[in-house]
C-alpha cells in the first residue's frame, strides 16, 4: 500500500515514463516503504523530495555504430542515465545485454541512488550500458564496440562527474578497453574516471570479488542476527558470472556447500559442492556454457536444461543474475524446501510477490541494494586509491568490505526497529539509504 501522498507521485510516474515496467517497480518498492519516514519528516514532501528523487538528472541516449570480423556494420543503442548527484559523483555499471533499453537503465539507476547511499560513502546514483549482445563475438569485435561506445561516452563522465564501472556482459577486460579509449580520447590518465580496472592500470584488490563476498558477509550478518551461521548449510546461487563466482568462493570459506548455479541455458546441480576452480576455468578463462561445468565434472553433477535452479531445495538461496529470476511460485518452492534465508546479489531479482512470500514466511530477506552493494563500495574504495595514487593490500581491503557490510546490516536492522518493522531489511534498507539521499537534497537546494 502506498502512503496517500505518495499515490498521486506514482501515478505521475507511470504517466511520465510509459511502458518502462522494471522502473515503474523499482519505484513503487520504494515509495511503499518510505512512509513512515514522510510521517516523521513532512519537510521531504513539502520540498517535492520524491518527485524530485524519480526524475533523472540527466539522461543520455547515443548511436554506437561498429564493425564485426567479417566488415558488417551494426547499430546499437548506447545509454547513460545520470540520476542523482547529492552525494557525490553519478557513480554506477555498465551492462551490455539485449535485453538492455530504457527502462532497464532507469530501474537500475534508481536503485543504486540508494544502494550508494547505504555504503556511507561519497558516492551519488547512475547507471548505463547497452542493448549490444557480447555473446559470440570476438575479443576484437568486443574492442571495436567499447572503443565506439566510448567515444560517445566520454564527454559526459569524468572522475568528478560521472564514474561507471561494469555490470552484466562488462567485466575487467571491457573496463580495460573502455579506459583505454578514454585515456586517448582526453590524453589524461585519469584513473578515477572508471572502476573495475585492472591490477595492472589502477584498479583495486578485492574488486573483482566485492560483490560476492560482501553478499556472503551480509547473509552472514543475517544468519547470525537468528543465531547461525553458513557452515554445514546447502546453498543455491543463480548464475555464474562474476557476482554468483565469487559468492560460492565466500560461502565455501564460511563452511556452506553450494549445490547449484546457473546460466541462462539452464542450471548444474552438484551435491557434494561445486567445484570451483572447475567452473572459474569454464566460465571465466573459457567463457564457456554450465552444461561444459557438468560434462567435464564426471558423474558428480548434471546438467539441467532451460529449467529454473529455485526448483533445487536449498537453506539459503542467493539469486546472483537477473531481475524479477524469482517468481512468486520460486518462492513458495524455495519456502516450502525450508529455505531460511535469501541475500539479493544481483538487482531486484525478485518479484514483489515473492518478496511478500519470503517475509510472511519469516524469511530472513536481504534486498539487493542493502546485499550486493559491497561492489559499489569497493568501487569507491578503488577511486579513493585513484585520488590518493596508493594502492592497499587484499586483506586490507578484504577487512574494509567486509566492515562496511556489516555496518549497512546493522543500520537496516536499527532503522527497521526504529519504524516499527523489526527483521524487515527491505524497509530497512529503502528509509535508511533514502533519508541520506533527502537530507543532502534538502541542505543543497532546489536541485
Ligand atoms: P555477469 O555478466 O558476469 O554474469 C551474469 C550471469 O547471469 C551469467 O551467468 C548470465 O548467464 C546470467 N544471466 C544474465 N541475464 C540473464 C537472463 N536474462 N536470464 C538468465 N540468466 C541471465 O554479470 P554480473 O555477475 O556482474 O551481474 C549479475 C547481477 O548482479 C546483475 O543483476 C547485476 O546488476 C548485479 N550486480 C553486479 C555487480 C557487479 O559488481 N558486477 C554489483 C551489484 C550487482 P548468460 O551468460 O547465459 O547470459
Ligand atoms: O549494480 C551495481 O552496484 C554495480 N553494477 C556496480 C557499480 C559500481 O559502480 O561499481
Amino acid at each position: 500500500m502506498l502512503h496517500e501522498k505518495l499515490s498521486p507521485v506514482y501515478d505521475n510516474v507511470l504517466r511520465r515514463n510509459p511502458g518502462e515496467t522494471e522502473f515503474h517497480q523499482a519505484v513503487r518498492e520504494v515509495l511503499e516503504s518510505i512512509g513512515p519516514a514522510l510521517g516523521k519528516h513532512p519537510e521531504y514532501a513539502e520540498s517535492k523530495i520524491i518527485e524530485r528523487i524519480c526524475e533523472p538528472e540527466r539522461q543520455v541516449i547515443f548511436r554506437v555504430p561498429w564493425e564485426d570480423d567479417r566488415g558488417e556494420v551494426h547499430i546499437n543503442r548506447g545509454f547513460r542515465v545520470e540520476f542523482n548527484s547529492a552525494l557525490g559523483p553519478y557513480k554506477g555499471g555498465l551492462r551490455f545485454h539485449p535485453s538492455v533499453y530504457l527502462g532497464i537503465v532507469k530501474f537500475l539507476g534508481f536503485e543504486q541512488i540508494f544502494k550508494n547511499s547505504l555504503t556511507g560513502l561519497p558516492i551519488g546514483g547512475g547507471k548505463g550500458g547497452s542493448d549490444f549482445d557480447p555473446k559470440g563475438r570476438s575479443q576484437r569485435e568486443i574492442m571495436r564496440f567499447c572503443q565506439s561506445f566510448m567515444t560517445e561516452l566520454y564527454r559526459h563522465i569524468g572522475e568528478h562527474t560521472d564514474v561507471p564501472a561494469g555490470d552484466i556482459g562488462v567485466g575487467g577486460r571491457e573496463v580495460g578497453y573502455l579506459f583505454g579509449q578514454y585515456k586517448r580520447i582526453t590524453n589524461r590518465y585519469e584513473s578515477g574516471v572508471i572502476t573495475g580496472k585492472g591490477l595492472s592500470f589502477g584498479g583495486a584488490q578485492v574488486r573483482t570479488e566485492a560483490t560476492g563476498y560482501g553478499c556472503a558477509f551480509f547473509v552472514d550478518e543475517m544468519l547470525k542476527a537468528r543465531g547461525t551461521s553458513f557452515d554445514g548449510k546447502r546453498v543455491v546461487v543463480s548464475g555464474s558470472g562474476n557476482v554468483a563466482i565469487y559468492t560460492i568462493e565466500k560461502i565455501q570459506q564460511l563452511g556452506g556447500t553450494v549445490v547449484a548455479c546457473s546460466d541462462s541455458s539452464g542450471y548444474v546441480v552438484d551435491d557434494q559442492g561445486i567445484d570451483l576452480a572447475l567452473l572459474k576455468q569454464v566460465k571465466e578463462v573459457e567463457r564457456l556454457r554450465v552444461d561444459v561445468y557438468a560434462k567435464r565434472r564426471g558423474g558428480a553433477a548434471s546438467f539441467v536444461p532451460g529449467r529454473s535452479v529455485w526448483e533445487v531445495p536449498c537453506e539459503v538461496a542467493m539469486p546472483s543474475a537477473t531481475q524479477n529470476e524469482i517468481t512468486g511460485r520460486d518462492a513458495e518452492l524455495l519456502v516450502r524446501g525450508g529455505c531460511i534465508a535469501v541475500g539479493e546479489g544481483a538487482n531486484m531479482p525478485t518479484m514483489p510477490e515473492g518478496v511478500r512470500i519470503f517475509q510472511e514466511a519469516g524469511v530472513a530477506f536481504g534486498p539487493g541494494k542493502a546485499a550486493n552493494a559491497g561492489g559499489v563500495a569497493t568501487s569507491a574504495l578503488e577511486m579513493q586509491q585513484n585520488a590518493s595514487r596508493d594502492s592497499w593490500t587484499f586483506e586490507f581491503s578484504e577487512r574494509r568490505l567486509a566492515e562496511i557490510m556489516r555496518d549497512i546490516h546493522g543500520r537496516c536492522l536499527a532503522t527497521a526497529d526504529e519504524y516499527g518493522m523489526p527483521g524487515n531489511y527491505v524497509a530497512g534498507a529503502n528509509i535508511d539509504g533514502f533519508k541520506r539521499v533527502a537530507d543532502a537534497m534538502l541542505a543543497l537546494g532546489l536541485i
